[in-house]
């Protein structure tokens, strides 16, 4: 106190000395790590408001954790979906090819097949479950971390891997980073870099959907991190006002690259909480927990499709590997976090409990991880017949200054000769 002229604290009076608080995570690359503070909530015991209750029915919601599958493998409570056995194993093909295709994908990249990949392991529940809840014509606004929703509507893997590859068969004629999909036919909306700019789109499309009396819901998916962006907060309040059939998920895996949640709000309140803030029904779930996100999907849609308006699914997950192929998450978090986690895997969890219920074995998983890695090859060496990066077999290079202009105007005819003819002097053999 005694460090100012008048010994009475830096402020000039008695008043205590303010301190700014800037957040920092838990672990850091070598601690140990302790998740003993996460509430790991009881398998069942969550209520399962009306789909057109209130809002405000869902409170206690947002902050505990909608769960369905037991550490007995059992399925509990009255969020059980209760799925057949057919659509249960059809849940778990979805997520492992998901995760055989994040492999290769993976390993391609590394050998310079592509410039950019990303996967989404241990958050594949997050979205397969969430699209086998929705109808195939609702159209989906997602995150680049959301491959699962497209192989999961039957997008050709191939398809998806020529857009990796920016080769010539890519259908975005390499415009788009890679992994940035686009499938009108899929209802799958163009994936966008500027995070969070899907979230007032999907909200738009719903309203628009409103107004136009269809019967067509819109889902929207963004990071944690992304919730700090103003479209998210705008998208919540559009939502909310208009009562919009839309679901907004974030995906809350604890991570933004190498910025914890913290920094985005998550030790004041949980992200389901700030839906309810707005007057949208809320719910906090289990990510990876395929049949609790199910579960959630499946009342979210329904609301929104009986005009109950707009839900929030804060999906309480773990990215368990690297934020992409530029990333090295040994630089900034404890490598014991991912083995620590409470929730487990999304894929070892309905594996184990398709087992439990006599639906499955490990011989009949052992055949699917092989026919997955075997699919995924297969796709991949057809999509290197369009080319890998690099080989020159994209797409034509004038075509960079089409599709924009009905009529190109003189000033990129102009450009476009002079990149062509420099293009010639540079390269004469291409
Ligand atoms: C508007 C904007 N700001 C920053 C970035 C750079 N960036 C790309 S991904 C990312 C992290 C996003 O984290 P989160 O929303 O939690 O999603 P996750 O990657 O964990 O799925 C950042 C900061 C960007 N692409 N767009
Ligand atoms: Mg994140």
């Amino acid at each position: 106190m005694a460090d100012t002229p008048n010994g009475r604290g830096k402020a000039g009076h008695n008043r205590p000395e303010l301190h700014f608080h800037v957040p920092e995570p838990k672990f850091r690359p070598g601690d140990a790590v302790d998740f003993s503070y996460i509430k790991v909530s009881e398998p069942g015991a969550q209520a399962r408001p009306d789909e057109m209750c209130d809002p405000i029915e869902t409170q206690s919601l947002v902050n505990d954790l909608v769960r369905v599958l037991g550490d007995d493998n059992r399925a509990h409570g009255p969020w059980d979906p209760k799925l057949d056995p057919d659509t249960l194993r059809k849940m778990l093909e979805t997520m492992a090819l998901t995760r055989a295709f994040d492999e290769r994908m993976y390993r391609g990249q590394r050998q310079g097949k592509t410039s950019f990949y990303m996967k989404c392991t241990g958050e594949e529940a997050t979205s397969v479950a969430a699209a086998m809840a929705l109808a195939n014509d609702d159209m989906v606004f997602p995150s680049y971390r959301q491959q699962g929703i497209l192989i999961a509507r039957g997008y050709p893997l191939v398809e998806m891997i020529n857009q990796i590859y920016s080769n010539r068969g890519d259908k975005l004629k390499g415009r788009q980073l890679p992994i940035m999909y686009s499938s009108r036919p899929h209802s799958f909306f163009t994936i966008s870099g500027n995070l969070a700019t899907q979230t007032p789109q999907a909200v738009g499309w719903a309203m628009a959907s409103a107004m136009r009396g269809d019967s067509r819901i819109a889902a929207t998916w963004v990071g944690e991190g992304s919730t700090a962006e103003g479209d998210f907060h705008a998208a919540c309040l559009f939502a909310a006002v208009y009562n919009a059939p839309v679901i907004l998920n974030v995906v809350n895996n604890q991570w933004a690259i190498s910025s914890f949640s913290g920094f985005a709000g998550g030790e004041r309140a949980t992200f389901a909480a700030r839906g309810l803030g707005y007057g949208i029904a809320s719910l906090r779930v289990d990510g990876n927990d395929a049949l609790a996100v199910y579960a959630a999907t499946q009342w979210a849609a329904d609301r929104a499709r009986s005009n109950g308006g707009p839900t929030l699914i804060e999906h309480f997950s773990y990215r368990a590997e690297g934020h992409s192929t530029s990333d090295d998450p040994s630089q900034y978090r404890s490598a014991q976090e991912r083995s620590e986690w409470p929730l487990g895997d999304p894929i070892m969890r309905l594996k184990d409990h398709l087992i439990a219920i006599g639906e499955w074995d490990e011989e009949r998983q052992e055949a699917l991880d092989l026919a997955c890695a075997e699919k995924v090859k297969a796709a991949t060496k057809d999509a290197e017949k369009n080319g890998v990066l690099g080989h020159g077999m994209h797409h034509p290079f004038h075509t960079m200054f089409e599709d924009v202009f009905e009529e190109l105007p003189w000033h990129l005819e102009e450009q476009a000769a002079q990149a062509i003819r420099e293009r010639k002097i540079k390269w004469p053999q291409r």
